[in-house]
């Protein structure tokens, strides 16, 4: 029987057991609100898309699987995440070019930013993909992406990578063909949301949502995906959100228009392509300078799946 007889002896033989008092913890566990450690950040489209062209003459689609380019948080010490859930990232596919069929359990959805004549093929079926849409390859559903012409085509794609990499459950495999067969072309699909659609319905839109995060504002899905909410949204020229913060991580494109918005500490002016990280209870607001809508990617479903959704 060891005796301790001083606090010092009695925490060092905490230590040697793998152990930590919760009085005398080197971190605390618990706060009293959401940290805000992810930082807001912003990319220019202006600026990646060059970046992506030079890329579509030095990188082709035998040196790299797909030729997207991952939006990093600055923040300290992050390789990977836009947010802490979220993982964005630009992606260009040039006529007569293939991105293998693959399928992976993270979910991920593309937000079409330019270029006619591209089609993803999700689980046999091959549908187009135009400016303005988005669409789904919900977890484990194969996917690959393949370009006719005439134009190279630019995307963001947003994947819950992140969240699988903190609960573990990354499985992911090539499929044995490189390329899916099409077993079917469909002109619609229930994991393809059409923007003449998106414009239709915000259009019919009556109330603006209540808590003013948006001038107007539809949901594609109930949710999109398990993991992944996508809304989106039209402001006109002049308006200004409310204020306002969430416990959701979100990540922001825009598809038309220009504004600044006020994220945190930082504020950004952004344009068509651009993509905005707003993590977890950074408070933010829009300011909308020319007719614009954006989508919210966020992870909402998860939030509230555990009752973790606050703010909004
Ligand atoms: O297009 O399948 O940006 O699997 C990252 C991982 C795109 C895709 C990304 C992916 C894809
Ligand atoms: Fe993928």
């Amino acid at each position: 029987m060891i005796t301790m007889k001083t606090l010092e002896e009695l925490y060092v033989a905490i230590e040697h057991l793998n152990m930590e008092g919760g009085w005398h913890r080197r971190q605390p566990s618990l706060w009293p609100e959401p940290k805000a450690n992810f930082l807001s950040a912003h990319w220019r489209y202006a600026e990646v898309k060059p970046i992506l062209e030079a890329a579509g003459h030095l990188v082709d689609h035998h040196l790299a699987e797909r030729r997207n380019l991952t939006l990093t948080n600055p923040l300290q010490g992050n390789w990977y995440s836009t947010v802490r859930t979220l993982v964005a990232a630009y992606q260009s596919i040039k006529p007569g070019e293939n991105a293998l069929s693959h399928r992976h359990t993270p979910n991920a959805l593309r937000i079409i930013l330019e270029g006619h004549g591209t089609y993803t093929v999700v689980n046999g079926m091959r549908v187009e993909m135009r400016p303005g849409d988005v669409l789904l390859t919900p977890s484990w559903h194969w996917h690959s992406h393949e370009a006719i012409g005439p134009d190279e085509c630019f995307w963001v794609d947003v994947l819950d990578v992140p969240l699988v990499h903190l609960l573990e459950p990354m499985f992911f495999e090539h499929h044995p063909e490189r390329c899916e067969p099409v077993k079917e072309n469909v002109a619609s699909s229930p994991l393809a949301f059409r923007w003449e659609n998106s414009v239709h319905r915000l259009d019919a839109q009556t109330e603006s949502p209540a808590n003013g995060t948006a001038e107007r504002e539809i949901e594609l899905g109930s949710p999109a995906m398990k993991t992944i909410a996508v809304h989106v949204q039209r402001m006109s020229a002049g308006f200004d959100s409310t204020l306002h913060k969430t416990t959701a991580n979100a990540v922001f494109t825009v598809l038309s228009g220009s504004g600044t918005s006020r994220i945190g500490d930082h504020e950004f002016k952004w344009s068509k392509g651009d993509v905005l990280a707003v993590p977890s209870w950074q408070p933010y607001q829009h300011h909308v300078m020319e007719d614009a809508h954006l989508v919210r990617v966020s992870d909402e479903p998860v939030m509230r799946a555990f009752d973790f959704l606050y703010g909004r």
